[in-house]
């Protein structure tokens, strides 16, 4: 343990390893610097792109990525090349990642180490800084549930810590008793801010303390202090499942990316590390002690340098990507099959709430799914706020049924984790207005990665949300608009028991992530046949809940019951009420099959007017159906406020107020 940087040539400690072993440290420690020293010649003839480079600070990558075994995970960041090269990754294929070419990792759709690699237990990064950390949780929990003795490795920067997801995801490591090295590179800076202005903590293994967890410091310079730290640490986490918190002390000894320069480091700090440099300093060591011969040396940068050569040939030579819409368009989503489970004919069925078809569903999933996990805040014992676990962990375990600390983003990131595991995953939001603290990894992690890098997504977002119930701005929103928007998501917004249960049993085997949204004012307000057995229904189908003949009106959620209230209140004019069901994909056909037929639409939701999906839909309608159309599309929201608390706003608010209305001026065009 150090925690003081002396600058001095480093001092290796080669413990009982044997020369081959040296050696292989060696050959892979020098493989990621040659890289990156062609990367800097190809930089400036102008045939590479960007670059964050990792010089300086390769001992740490291969010295964590040798310590490891293959079956173990890493989650590295942008410095972080020796993982990649340590876990043999194919060079032209990483080349062709950097690239943009289609035989890259992404098919082009993504930059640098932004992609992972199942088959090398190697995920790499979003851009956002700290989001993986949370994925690492998922990974290791998987293990810990799977009684195996996978680890986790999660690298993070020290400006990158200053996140709350670093937080997050330690604690809820912590708290879990997960597997998890959480890595912080500490080379001072993040970007150019040095860590003066990026902590107030002497350093990273003092955070170690409050989360009631070991912190370990090495010199991230000296390959065998990382490989010796990562070893031990590995063996005995293997039997002690609790995370630690490793903290590498190094130095970036170029800019933060090749285009941004090194101005605001001091340039005595350049030379002071210069003395430490990780790969001169280890060759020197071993020349020293004889298990490297001058010749060796040469042959063995000879061959690298071949080998790079033929490599970046192969990339260079490697076609332009021809983009095809189809391609990218198919891509965005996990292929998934859907099998019509019908309910079981003269089964039994009972009248239920939704709050107890959701739950049905729930149960049910659970049973057909035994490595299906439930996660979030007070869902065991407490049975969560709304009650719909409640008695769950009785019959499926605490293990499955997974009371989790308030960590909406990490949470959603260890969902993430476990379906890289294989693991489908429920996560409660207490209330949906609560995953905006969650938002980064349902919108850029979640959604993005099957399109990015062709991993499924198994996970299920439970969403109470709504009005109706006097909870205030914080406790009502309609926030379907915020994933409608987002490419890779499902949304789903069940408007009654029988279709609830129906849908989720479905989202729980999609291999893409589905938000699921429940309305909280439904909850115990309505009620349907809903039968006992299991059974399942598509998604991206909407049903028409009311045949009618003079105004296609389109809608969802708590709407339909609106929809179906004013009907009785104005039968004078046949409204043919949709309920779309799941919003994203929402059901174009149906919905335009019946505007030909009445020649008039509106669009009805909970959500504000201004945003809402109603925009969209009707934009949609306007364009398509144009000819069929003989008045405006027309659209009922609620107000452009926050949703209020008192009991004489909140009605005032909804756009339930003016629907009757809207509909009488849209029959009298
Ligand atoms: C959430 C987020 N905010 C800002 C950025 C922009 N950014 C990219 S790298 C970086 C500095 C990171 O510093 P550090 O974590 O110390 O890692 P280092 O680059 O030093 O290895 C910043 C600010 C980002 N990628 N993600």
């Amino acid at each position: 343990m150090q925690t003081e940087t002396t600058f001095a040539p480093l001092v290796f400690n080669r413990s009982n390893y044997s020369d081959a072993l040296l050696l292989e440290l060696y050959e892979a420690i020098l493989l990621p610097r040659m890289i990156e020293e062609k990367m800097l010649i190809l930089l400036r003839q102008g045939k590479v792109s960007k670059w964050f480079s990792g010089i300086g600070q390769e001992a740490i990558s291969v010295g964590v990525t040798k310590g490891l075994d293959s079956s173990d995970y890493i989650l590295p960041l942008h410095r972080n090349l020796g993982v990649f090269t340590g876990r043999n990754l194919e060079l032209k294929k990483l080349f062709c990642q950097w690239q943009g070419k289609k035989y890259g990792y992404t098919k082009g759709r993504d930059r640098s180490f932004h992609f992972g690699t199942p088959e090398h237990r190697v995920i790499g990064m979003i851009s956002h800084l700290g989001a993986m950390l949370g994925v690492a949780d998922g990974i290791s929990l998987a293990s810990n549930l799977d009684k195996d003795t996978v680890i986790s490795v999660a690298f993070s920067g020290d400006g990158g810590a200053s996140e709350g997801d670093f937080h997050e995801a330690i604690n809820t490591a912590a708290v879990w008793e997960l597997p998890v090295i959480f890595l912080v590179e500490n080379n001072g800076y993040g970007l150019s801010t040095p860590s003066n202005e990026q902590f107030r903590c002497k350093q990273f293994i003092d955070k170690a303390i409050g989360y009631g967890i070991e912190g370990i410091q090495v010199d991230g310079n000296n390959i065998l202090d990382v490989y010796e730290a990562v070893t031990s640490i590995a063996e005995k986490m293997r039997k002690d499942r609790k995370p630690v918190i490793l903290e590498c002390m190094t130095f970036r000894m170029r800019g933060h990316e090749e285009a941004s320069g090194t101005k605001y480091v001091p340039k005595e700090l350049f030379e002071q590390w210069e003395i430490k440099d990780p790969v001169k300093n280890y060759e020197r060591f071993l020349e020293e002690t004889g298990v490297l011969t001058p010749t060796r040396a040469v042959m063995l940068r000879e061959r690298i340098k071949n080998q790079l050569a033929e490599a970046w040939e192969q990339t260079f030579a490697e076609p332009e990507i021809v983009a095809n819409i189809e391609e990218e368009l198919k891509d965005v989503y996990a292929p998934f099959v859907h099998e019509l489970t019908l309910p079981s004919s003269g089964g039994s069925s009972q009248t239920k709430r939704l709050v107890d078809a959701v739950s049905d569903g729930l149960r049910q999933g659970l049973e057909k799914d035994p490595g299906l996990i439930i996660m979030g805040q007070d869902i065991a014992e407490y049975g969560g706020v709304f009650k719909v676990t409640d008695q769950f962990h009785k019959d499926f375990g605490k293990e499955r049924i997974r009371n989790t600390p308030l960590c909406e983003s990490a949470i959603l990131g260890s969902a993430l984790g476990l379906s890289i595991r294989g693991r489908a995953s429920v996560v409660e939001m207490q209330f949906a207005d609560f995953v905006t603290c969650g938002f980064n990894q349902i919108i850029n992690n979640l959604s993005k990665t099957h399109y990015r890098w062709n991993q499924a997504v198994n996970v299920t977002v439970r969403m109470p949300s709504g009005a109706g119930v006097g909870a205030g701005p914080f406790h009502s929103q309609s926030n379907e608009a915020w994933f409608f928007h987002t490419p890779g998501l499902k949304v789903v917004y069940p408007s009654n028991p029988y279709d609830a249960k129906g849908l989720l049993t479905t989202s729980l085997l999609d291999p893409n992530p589905v938000i699921f949204f429940e309305h909280k004012y439904l909850y115990r307000s309505v009620e349907s046949e809903v039968p006992d057995g299991y059974y399942n229904l598509p998604l991206g189908k909407g049903n028409i809940v009311s045949k009618g003949e003079d105004i296609t009106v389109v809608t969802y959620g708590w709407g339909v019951s609106w929809c179906m209230e004013v009907q009785k209140m104005l039968p004078e004019v046949s409204l043919e009420i949709i309920d779309l069901r799941t919003l994203l994909p929402w059901d174009e056909e149906l919905v335009f099959e019946s505007v030909k037929n009445t020649g008039k639409c509106i669009v009805v939701h909970e959500d504000c007017l201004t945003g809402g999906i109603g925009g969209e839909i009707a934009a949609t309608i306007s364009e398509k159906c144009f000819k069929n159309l003989d008045a405006p599309v027309m659209r009922v929201g609620s107000l452009d406020t926050p949703v209020p608390f008192s009991n004489h706003l909140e009605q005032q608010f909804l756009g339930k107020r003016i629907l009757a209305d809207k509909i009488k001026e849209l029959s009298a065009f």
